[in-house]
């Protein structure tokens, strides 16, 4: 058999990110999370989810970070677990999470109140948490059925070594497993080596920093560690003008099967799955908006199709 790629991505990982002490066991749980899953006949989705942080000091007082809810993340898990999926969700820590996510804005003791009967009994006010009784149905069958492994990062580092350990492990599977990069990730860090190891002192005045440029880990995740998965990344833009030649691009580099576009602003009810030879927008009308409507049902049915004439195609 032959030897496994070592990119040069491998070498600066190991050298300028700090592994988190507990990668390896949380690859295997994620390797036999995806080998249990696999045999039963089922496809796995690692999903990425929330923002990165980036400290600026090795003990931490400040640190740079991505915008995201966690919402994109979150609500495509419940989608892909409904489509038959099993869902390794890899999320920043107390980002949103799937099913409690409905709930993330309610102060949980407004949730609960003694029952009639004065016997100090804690009842959940079911109004107040509107459709509580089929989303804790929903949660009981996923938990029971234990297809949604939890993984969580906070920082950059963690996020790339448990990326690389999910790829890694997901690839005994071939093209049953799909990737779908959701998390907003940093472009830019500061090295260890370059690093302040004490909290940065304003008495020294205004701060100049000079980051590095974080390594495309989407390169050897498509072309050494997980070469046969079904693989999806989202460009994220400001500017819709530049989107589709940016996630064109993109396609272009990393030659992976598919990029989701999407602009900050209009991102709840407009994207754009962009594939080598496809384009298709996904809208949601003014009335889905106000019907509550969630646009990561109309990408999860775009994709799992897709994936599916991908599976049909490698196997042919
Ligand atoms: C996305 O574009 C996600 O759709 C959002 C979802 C982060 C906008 P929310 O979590 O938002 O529902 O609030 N994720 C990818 C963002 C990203 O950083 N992509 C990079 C890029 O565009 C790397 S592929 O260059």
């Amino acid at each position: 058999m032959a030897e496994p790629r070592i990119s040069s991505i491998d070498g600066k990982l190991a050298e300028e990110f700090a592994a988190p002490a507990h990668v390896k066991e949380v690859k295997d749980k994620m390797a036999a999370f995806a080998q249990r899953h696999a045999e039963a006949g089922r496809c796995v989705v690692l999903i990425t989810s929330g923002g990165t942080k980036v400290p600026l000091e090795s003990r931490t007082v400040r640190f740079l970070d991505n915008f995201s809810s966690g919402r994109r993340g979150a609500s495509s898990a419940e989608y892909f677990l409904d489509s038959g999926y099993a869902v390794i969700f890899l999320h920043r820590h107390r980002s949103l999470y799937p099913y409690t996510r409905m709930f993330s804005t309610v102060n949980m003791l407004d949730t609960l109140q003694f029952s009639a009967s004065d016997s100090g009994e804690v009842v959940v006010n079911q109004q107040v948490l509107p459709n509580i009784a089929k989303v804790l149905k929903r949660y009981r069958e996923v938990t029971n059925g234990q297809l949604l492994l939890p993984v969580d990062f906070s920082t950059l580092s963690e996020y790339l070594h448990l990326l690389k350990a999910a790829a890694q492990a997901l690839s005994t599977i071939g093209s049953k497993a799909m990737f779908y990069l959701a998390a907003a990730v940093s472009d830019f860090y500061i090295p260890a080596s370059e690093m302040p190891e004490h909290k940065i002192q304003s008495s020294n005045g205004p701060l100049q920093l000079t980051m590095n440029m974080v390594p495309k880990i989407l390169s050897p995740l498509v072309k050494d560690w997980a070469p046969q998965a079904f693989v999806i990344s989202f460009k994220l833009e400001t500017d819709a003008t530049i989107l589709l030649e940016k996630a064109r691009r993109a396609l272009d580099t990393y030659r992976h099967q598919a990029v989701v576009a999407n602009v900050l602003d209009s991102r709840r009810g407009y994207v754009v799955v962009v594939t080598p030879s496809t384009q298709d927008e996904v809208v949601l009308s003014k009335e889905e908006m106000k019907n509550e409507v969630e646009i990561e049902e109309r990408i999860v049915t775009n994709l799992t199709a897709a994936h599916a004439q991908f599976i049909t195609q490698q196997a042919g």
